[in-house]
């Protein structure tokens, strides 16, 4: 029977349901580079289920059987290393699972700085009773960068609350969802019309420092940058610094350069800054949403059938038209 490894842990635990799995493939479930070490041979699967876990990149040179890597996460940076992507072996994420989870996030971050919550957050907690006019939603503009399956469901839900939606993709063409979607190298000139910035494409050599010092400088000083995507999109010195420099109005942050966020980084006390321990994605019953996307693309590999959400390892996301094409 082939043999199935699961790595890491998440929510605390193993991917539930893993057990069902035993009449078909061998089961593995690894939480440290030894036990990985010690079963990454033979392996004909593997899934990542802590997507963050960089064991298999680092032991790659053992994955001597592998087929299939599934990454039960959006993002797929951790795992694809460059040896990973001139392979044979087909990578797999949880392409679908969070659009609608990372959508409403996404808006609720917006309304946060549109009705001036966070302020009135720190007033309640002081107990203070202070009238304010607050900004509406309709009639802003969003550039969201990144039209994948995430991109494209804040761009259905920000629609009709009257949010002018600006996309970003790896072309120019029009489309469904967006109207028009602009080529990533339009950026700089997007950036100044754009009263939020939403950042929801996969971290890549191409994306990685995509906001620093010089784009964060074509920001209108009212605008907020929102990142749902990964830490490494944002240069997050010249963040502060912008924010300091009252360039930028405000930032909702939901991914760092450095996880958990140190104690002793300087956007835990900015007033105007949203920190949120990455967690935009994950709604009650993800765990099990994500199990049963792996189980069901198991499904298909053992009958030899093509898998669901395939990665293009050179791109780095799920490729496809028009849904599923980040930048
Ligand atoms: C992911 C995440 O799934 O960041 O990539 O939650």
């Amino acid at each position: 029977m082939p043999k199935v490894v699961a790595i890491g842990e998440m929510g605390g635990g193993a991917p539930p349901g893993l057990d069902r799995l035993g009449d078909r493939v061998v089961v593995r479930h690894v939480k440290d580079i030894e036990e990985l070490e010690r079963e990454l041979p033979g392996a004909a699967v593997v899934l990542v289920w802590d997507f963050r876990s960089t064991l298999l990149r680092e032991l790659w040179d053992r994955a001597d059987s592998v087929r299939w890597v599934h990454v039960a996460g959006a993002g797929v940076d951790a795992v694809l290393s460059a040896r990973f992507a001139e392979s044979d072996v087909m990578l797999t994420n949880a392409h679908g699972v969070f659009d609608r989870s990372i959508a409403e996030t996404v808006v609720g971050m917006m309304l946060v700085f549109a009705k001036d919550m966070l302020r009135t957050f720190e007033l309640q907690r002081r107990r203070t009773w202070l009238h304010r006019e607050t900004e509406m939603l309709a009639g802003r503009t969003a550039l969201v960068v990144g039209a994948g399956g995430i991109g494209r469901e804040i761009a259905r839900v920000l629609g009709p609350l009257g949010v002018d939606v600006v996309g970003v993709a790896s072309s120019e063409r029009p489309d469904p969802d967006f109207g028009r979607l602009y080529a990533i190298e339009s950026l700089d000139r997007l950036l100044p019309r754009a009263d939020f910035v939403v950042l929801v494409v996969p971290l890549t050599d191409r994306t990685r420092g995509l906001v620093g010092e010089a784009r964060l400088r074509l920001m209108k000083p009212t605008a907020r940058l929102i990142n749902v995507g990964r830490g490494g999109l944002v240069d997050e010195r010249a963040l502060v610094a912008a924010l300091e420099a009252g360039e930028i109005a405000g930032a909702a942050l939901d991914v760092f350069e450095d996880e958990p966020l140190p104690e002793s980084h300087p956007l835990w006390s900015m007033p105007q800054v949203l920190v949120s321990p990455h967690m935009s994605a994950d709604f009650k019953g993800w765990l099990e949403a994500l199990a049963d996307q792996f189980f069901e693309n198991l499904e298909l590999w053992l009958d030899g059938r093509p898998l669901k959400n395939l990665v293009d390892k050179r791109l780095g996301y799920v490729p496809g038209a028009p849904e599923k094409d980040p930048a």
